[in-house]
């Protein structure tokens, strides 16, 4: 089994976007070119001989086959050992949870999250560190450039691994361990949670809950952690069987793309708790009977009742959420003395905070949840973090929101997303806007006045580099906020993504619906942006 070399030429297009390479399936499929971002990944880090690499992905299709490939290529570049998911499968949580309790050098996690799959449908690729995150942006840059003058890359003449069969084998010089893709991170979350108060809440007959895995990864997750550990009668989770095409669906864990579970939560006999998870098993969405939480919120109520979480209950050291995030968790970290951080969009952007103990719990609106236990978000973990706090509680979720928005006001919060858009003319929007900021400052619009208006820029205050160009920002002085974006996850033009904020505190204003009551700022982001005029859609795609 030699090491051969293959002569390649570049691709223009693998520019890693929030959250790795995400392209079409075909795209992936053309000659050469999942090994060309391999070994452009494998050149920009130092030093991998010798060194243990992670490898497994959301089971969507066309994974077994980049990880037949990426696992010959790993064994010619010199890594040592790789560990592998059986059938291929980890979930991002899994993949991060792996990659730190067996020290691995890194990892590469194949998946494009909630996009579609399928052999029409997205692929993606990305390389996490050591620490179990996604690599920060001057190892994607590097990436990137090697992506652009790669000539040639490193593979083995070999047989295809055997994926399916839990034990070691040899590629060449490289161990391969095929490992149960579950029992780690169900450990982990055992270490964490308090399973027995779960167990019981689970048991009582008043008590009952829904868990969508949309057909992805999570189903084997949860069906272990939820029903055989914790009790949950069998038929909790739905939909969980992962499908190489998810079932034909897009499992993105939002109010429009899971509507089977949104459908029954919102219904005359709705389950006490309903959640789902994404592709990857990094997002959550969490239901009360009739009841939505926003993932914003959703961040901050978790962190106002640490002191309910066996890990969590001695204190916070601080919380970070994304530029975007509303609001709402600051007044919690205020509250509590403790540090809170603003970061662009990207979970790689926790990574330095979690390892210097900056932050404990992160968040983002984008339905993503997590904390100091690994490096990614975690969408099971935050499911049983939500358990654990009904357990102690004893309160129904639509409850225990309404008396923290009691306690800290609320922060309405929606965001409209215009998918699709032909990329020159989200870019000439984005462009004329940012123009249009400076001018903005001092004006009184929708009746509030604006007191800032950028384009946001992070100083990392653990390594002091600077990200910017990270989304357009309009502050009022009532602490209400719009902010436009372009999407970095997207394969089909450009998706416009519109995030607009209010705060209110009166209490009988608590309880309005968010549309209504984000009208004015709707209207007002609509006319700047001139998104009807510019894009020739009347209302967004998706609102979350
Ligand atoms: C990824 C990133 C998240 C980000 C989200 C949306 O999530 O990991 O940090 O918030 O994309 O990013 P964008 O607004 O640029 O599309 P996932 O779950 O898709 O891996």
């Amino acid at each position: 089994m030699g090491i051969i070399t293959i002569t390649t030429t570049a691709f223009n297009d693998q520019k890693p976007g929030t959250s790795g390479l995400r392209k079409k399936v075909t795209v992936f499929q053309q000659p050469h070119y999942l090994e060309n971002f391999v070994q452009s990944t494998f050149d920009s880090l130092n030093d991998i001989q010798g060194k243990t690499l992670v490898v497994g992905g959301d089971g969507r299709f066309y994974n077994e086959q980049a990880i037949q490939i990426i696992l010959k290529m790993a064994a010619a570049n010199g890594f040592k050992r790789a560990i592998v998911g059986q059938n291929g499968l980890l979930s991002t949580p899994a993949a991060s949870c792996i990659i730190r309790k067996y020290k691995a050098f890194g990892g590469i996690i194949l998946s494009a999250s909630h996009n579609p799959a399928g052999p029409n449908g997205d692929f993606g690729i990305k390389y996490n560190v050591s620490n179990g995150g996604p690599a920060p942006e001057n190892i994607t840059d590097a990436i990137f450039a090697n992506t652009q003058n790669i000539t040639e890359y490193q593979t083995i003449d070999a047989s295809d691994v055997n994926l399916n069969e839990i034990g070691s084998q040899f590629l060449a010089d490289m161990t391969i361990d095929i490992i149960d893709p579950v029992e780690d991170y169900a450990l982990l979350m055992a270490d964490l949670f308090d399973f027995d108060a779960i167990r019981g809440l689970l048991s009582n007959k008043n008590f009952n809950m829904r868990f969508d895995a949309m057909h992805a990864i999570t189903g084997p997750y949860a069906k272990d952690i939820l029903e055989k550990c914790l009790g949950a009668v069998e038929g909790t989770v739905i939909n969980g069987i992962p499908l190489t095409d998810f079932g034909g669906g897009h499992p993105d864990p939002n109010l429009t793309y899971a509507e089977e579970l949104v459908t029954e939560m919102f219904s005359d006999n709705a389950p006490t708790l309903g959640a789902a998870s994404d592709g990857d098993g990094d997002r959550n969405m969490i239901l009360g009977a009739n009841f939505f939480v926003t993932p914003s919120d959703s961040l901050a109520v978790m962190a106002a009742n640490a002191d309910c979480i066996p890990a969590y209950k001695n204190g916070l050291s601080g919380i970070a959420r994304s530029m975007p995030t509303s609001q709402a968790p600051d007044r919690v970290a205020e509250k509590l003395g403790i540090e809170c951080h603003e970061t662009p969009t990207g979970w790689k952007f926790f990574g330095n905070l979690l390892d210097a103990d900056r932050a404990t719990l992160c968040g983002e609106e984008s339905f993503g949840t997590g904390s100091n236990h690994i490096r990614e978000k975690d969408g099971l973990w935050a499911v049983l973090y939500w358990l654990n706090i009904l357990a102690v509680r004893k309160q129904s979720v639509a409850e225990i929101v309404g008396q923290h928005w009691q306690e800290y006001g609320r922060n309405y919060y929606t965001r409209h997303d215009y998918e699709a858009i032909p990329s020159d003319i989200a870019k000439q929007l984005m462009a004329d806007v940012e123009l249009k900021l400076p001018n903005l400052v001092g004006q009184t619009l929708a009746g509030r006045k604006v007191t800032y208006a950028d384009n946001f820029s992070y100083t990392d205050p653990v390594d002091n580099s600077v990200s910017s160009n990270q989304g357009l920002r309009i502050g009022f002085d009532d602490g209400a906020r719009i902010v436009l974006r372009l999407s970095g996850t997207g394969t089909e033009g450009a998706t416009l993504r519109v995030y607009i904020e209010s705060y209110e505190n009166k209490p009988d204003k608590l309880q309005q619906d968010t549309q209504s009551a984000l009208k004015e700022l709707i209207v007002l982001a609509e006319a700047l942006a001139e998104i009807t005029t510019r894009t020739g859609r009347t209302q967004p795609t998706v609102i979350t």
